[in-house]
């Protein structure tokens, strides 16, 4: 009986976590699978439409998106009210609806904030057109700039995003059978007034990627 009792509870619990995938809502459980994630599944390919109205297409699916927070240093000045303060509102698939959504949904940077996030299951590569896409959040996106690393240490630059479709191409800057593990996202300083200072991050994906 015991027993049982035991496994009730672990389903329970496991449930409770994994039936709200989003990190903002599952901050202690980043082991939920989802859709086309699990070890040794072949993910398919999926398609999430930003905030702007931009449809993309994800040839990993959910798979394709960052996975780990590496680091996340908030710009100046940097959003002080509550909310979109966590940088893990940026992991995983886009879940943002609107600047209300409890737990928020997207971080705001900071003017000249930098955030590094990490894809441990699949790895960023050049395929036709563009490569990565940020998920910005709000009416305009605001420019920021993108790097790239195999290994999160050694940094090659790809370029500013600016405007729609927020996305950059890795065709000019990327090596030849080469994924990129790590993606490092800065503000531009685009937007340092509001009560949102910086660009505002709902999810980072890697459109060409290949399963790690
Ligand atoms: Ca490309
Ligand atoms: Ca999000």
């Amino acid at each position: 009986m015991r027993t049982a009792i035991v496994v009730v509870v672990v389903l329970l619990a496991s449930g409770s976590c994994c039936s709200h995938p989003g990190p903002g809502s599952c901050p202690s459980c980043p082991a939920c699978p989802q859709a086309g994630t699990e070890a040794g599944a072949a993910a398919t390919p999926a398609t999430f439409t930003d905030n702007q109205g931009t449809a993309v297409t994800f040839e990993l699916g959910a798979r394709a998106f960052a996975d780990r927070i590496v680091s996340a240093e908030p710009g100046d000045p940097a959003r002080t009210a509550a909310g979109w303060t966590d940088p893990a509102a940026a992991l995983a698939v886009p879940d943002y609806h609107g600047e209300h959504d409890e737990p928020p949904t997207a971080v705001t940077l900071g003017c000249g904030g930098v955030l590094v996030v990490e894809f441990t299951d699949n790895g960023l590569v050049d395929g036709p057109g563009a490569d990565l896409h940020v998920f910005e959040c709000g009416p305009d996106v605001e420019a920021m700039h993108i790097a790239i690393s195999v290994d999160g240490t050694s940094w090659t630059e790809v370029g500013d995003v600016r405007g729609q479709p927020a996305q950059v191409d890795l065709a000019a800057v990327a090596a030849p059978d080469v994924s990129y593990r790590f993606v490092r996202i800065t503000d531009l300083r685009d937007s340092c007034s509001s009560t949102f200072p910086g660009a505002d991050i709902d999810a980072v994906g890697a459109i060409h990627a290949v399963a790690l």
